[in-house]
């Protein structure tokens, strides 16, 4: 593989608006390959984020990239909440876009990541954008892949602003810390990006503004109309911030570049 050469990486995803926004960064980016989708329970039911999945693999004409179908649920005890108050009943802002037609793979989404990491090892950056179930399956199953895959790069974690799901809590590890906990301690390389970096849209909305820097012409106009209704739609649909974890005026203490603003 050369410098030039994309960066291969396997995403798992609850996708509701943002992951979907994430996941066509990805398919559309030259700088990208996405070589696997594993879907997981988090922004909405687990059925409900691997056919928003599936629909955006239409929308991008990208079909074969496999889609697996993970968890209903956290290792232990039951879901505690779902995201449909910010991502909508269907997880993309109540758009309502028709069923997809692609289908999941026959593997559950632990496999899949294990195939992949066996099939690809030392080539692949795994990237989970939701609640860590699936990854801490795929552990379980073959601890081995924690040596095969190159680098994780999560989603997760709060470091320098409040939770979005608690007080001090992420939503990725809050809603399954048990399996956040396994695939921090697996030993594999591996970088969270907290609230204070993936929030950072919150005081430069310039920055979401703007389009990919370099995007496949023939799909991205369907493409960026599709986003646009669904991050406008999922924006009239969030609540207001929860009252059990809206964080005090006095917190932060500073700074912009942590991305949060309390209003
Ligand atoms: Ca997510």
């Amino acid at each position: 593989m050369t410098d030039t050469a994309p960066t291969r990486v396997v995403i798992d995803c609850d996708t509701g608006v943002d992951d979907a926004m994430a996941i066509l960064y990805g398919l559309l980016s030259p700088n990208i390959e996405i070589v696997g989708l594993t879907c997981c329970w988090g922004n909405i039911w687990v059925e409900t984020t691997t056919a928003n999945t599936l629909r955006l693999l239409e929308i991008v004409q990208m079909p074969s990239i496999p889609v697996a179908m993970g968890a209903r649920k956290p290792l232990l005890g039951p879901i505690w909440e779902l995201g449909n108050g910010v991502h909508g009943a269907d997880g993309q802002g109540n758009t309502n876009l028709p069923p997809p037609k692609l289908e999941p793979v026959k593997e559950s989404a632990a496999e899949l990541l294990v195939r992949l990491a066996h099939e690809h090892p030392g080539e692949l950056t795994l990237v989970p954008i939701a609640p860590l179930t699936n990854v801490a399956a795929a552990l379980a199953l073959d601890p081995s892949i924690a040596q095969l895959y190159k680098e994780v790069v999560l989603m997760g974690g709060n470091f320098l602003a409040p939770g979005n799901a608690a007080k001090w809590a992420e939503a990725n590890i809050w809603h399954d810390p048990e399996a956040a906990q396994m695939v921090f301690e697996a030993g594999w390389p591996i970088t969270a990006v907290g609230l204070c970096r993936s929030n950072i849209w919150r005081s430069w909305p310039s920055v979401a503004r703007r389009p990919p820097a370099t995007s496949r012409s023939s799909v991205s106009t369907t493409s960026s109309a599709t986003l646009l209704d669904m991050v406008g739609a999922s924006a009239r649909c969030t609540m207001p911030w929860p009252s059990r974890s809206r964080p005090t005026a006095a917190w932060p203490p500073t700074p912009p570049w942590c991305g949060w603003t309390s209003s």
